[in-house]
């Protein structure tokens, strides 16, 4: 009897991850076991769909516990690990930065580790970050450009490019880290700036249609220049990437870059609402946190708040990936402006 091949993926209940799992349980015939970690309350709304579908399982772990990796990857010999599991939001590494170092680094060793005494032919893939290039050299940034991280999130993703290169190097193991740009989604997590303007626009659209008062939008650098793309182009990605002959890295972005405050921009209109740009005030007085979006009838649908700057910033990123289109024959298909239509409508839509 030929068995089924097994992919376990860990950050299941995420953005990525959940898409990881529709795609593989839609585009091949492949056990999926997703790794989740224990939490007091529900948080299973990206993977309700697949609960009742029999080549989806669910396994209890942490990145912080190594036993509980080991155990899982003891007990289910996986053919692909992919470790999409992270402390993901850079603003919180600040706060947080010794756990966000325990997962999104020490965590990786756990992964390397139980893979080499376990299965050693398993495949496997960890999340790399536009965020470990940091503060750039040049644009576009291709899988040559330097490590310059600019925040302990992006510290820690390059400290695990290094482990995995070394252990792939050492042991002769298929580990491979992407170095994935800015991909969001209807399932982004809502702290993260795209989703925060789209869930705060429905918002603001239900007040407006009703006529009641509300608060604005508020935001941090709406300077900043990120490479933003659609999740499902990227989970497709990796997969190719997984599946070449000899371990490669490869950068995946969309080639283009947009600064937020475009994306307050085109969100705001996608949801029918025309606002502009204006400094309250003192005429002479131009910073930044001085500037609102509004509407010519007055209301103020965006502001600054100084709060959610950063103590360092990434200030533009914008990524060449014609290494994986040429290799990998990788073909993103979802545009900048259809990615803000689908996250603005389905955020209207709740
Ligand atoms: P996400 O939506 O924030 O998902 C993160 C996942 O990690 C969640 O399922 C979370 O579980 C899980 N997790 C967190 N700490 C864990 C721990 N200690 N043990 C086990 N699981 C843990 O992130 P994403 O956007 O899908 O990103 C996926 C990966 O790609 C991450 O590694 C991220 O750093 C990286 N990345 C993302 C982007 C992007 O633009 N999205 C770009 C480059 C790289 P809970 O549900 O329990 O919190
Ligand atoms: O949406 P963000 O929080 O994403 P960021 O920092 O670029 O990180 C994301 O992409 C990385 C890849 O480059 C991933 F590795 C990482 O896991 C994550 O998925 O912020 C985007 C930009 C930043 O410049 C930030 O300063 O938006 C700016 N921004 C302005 N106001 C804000 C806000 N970001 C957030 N989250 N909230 C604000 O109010």
């Amino acid at each position: 009897m030929i068995m089924s091949k097994k992919v376990l993926i860990t950050g299941v209940t995420g953005q990525d991850g959940s898409y990881m799992a529709d795609f593989l349980l839609e585009s091949t015939n492949y056990e999926i076991y997703g790794m989740v970690r224990r939490a007091s309350t529900n948080n299973y709304h990206n993977i309700k769909h697949l609960l009742n579908n029999n080549r989806f399982k669910l396994m209890t772990g942490d990145l912080t516990d190594s036993q509980s990796i080991d155990n899982i990857v003891k007990e289910v010999l996986p053919d692909y690990f992919i470790n999409l599991a992270a402390q993901s939001f850079v603003g919180a590494s600040w706060q947080i930065p010794e756990q966000t170092f325990e997962i999104d680094a020490m965590g990786v060793i756990r992964c390397l580790e139980a893979i080499r005494k376990h299965a050693p032919k398993c495949r496997f893939y960890n999340a790399g970050s536009s965020e470990e290039l940091g503060n750039v050299d040049y644009s576009p940034q291709d899988e040559n450009h330097p490590l310059k991280p600019r925040s302990p999130y992006g510290a820690a993703k390059a400290a695990a490019r290094h482990l995995v290169k070394v252990y792939r190097e050492s042991y002769d193991l298929f580990a491979i880290q992407g170095l994935l740009y800015n991909h969001e989604s209807p399932r982004r997590g809502e702290e993260f700036v795209t989703r925060k303007i789209t869930k705060a626009i429905a918002r603001i659209k239900k007040a407006l249609d009703y006529g009641y008062e509300f608060e604005p939008l508020e935001l941090g650098n709406i300077d900043a220049k990120r490479d933003w793309s659609h999740a499902k182009d990227f989970v497709q990605g990796i997969w190719t990437m997984l599946n070449q002959s000899s371990p490669k890295e490869y950068l995946l972005a969309s080639g283009e870059t947009h600064t937020v405050r475009e994306f307050v921009e085109k969100a705001f209109l996608y949801a029918g609402i025309k606002g502009r740009w204006v400094f309250t005030g003192d005429l002479n007085n131009t910073l930044p946190e001085n500037e609102v979006f509004k509407k010519d009838s007055g209301e103020i649908l965006m502001k600054i708040n100084s709060v959610f700057y950063r103590p360092a910033e990434v200030d533009l990123l914008l990524g060449d990936s014609s290494k994986a289109k040429n290799d990998l024959k990788w073909n993103p298909k979802i545009t900048f402006e259809n990615l803000i239509k689908e996250m603005v409508e389905n955020d209207l839509k709740m």
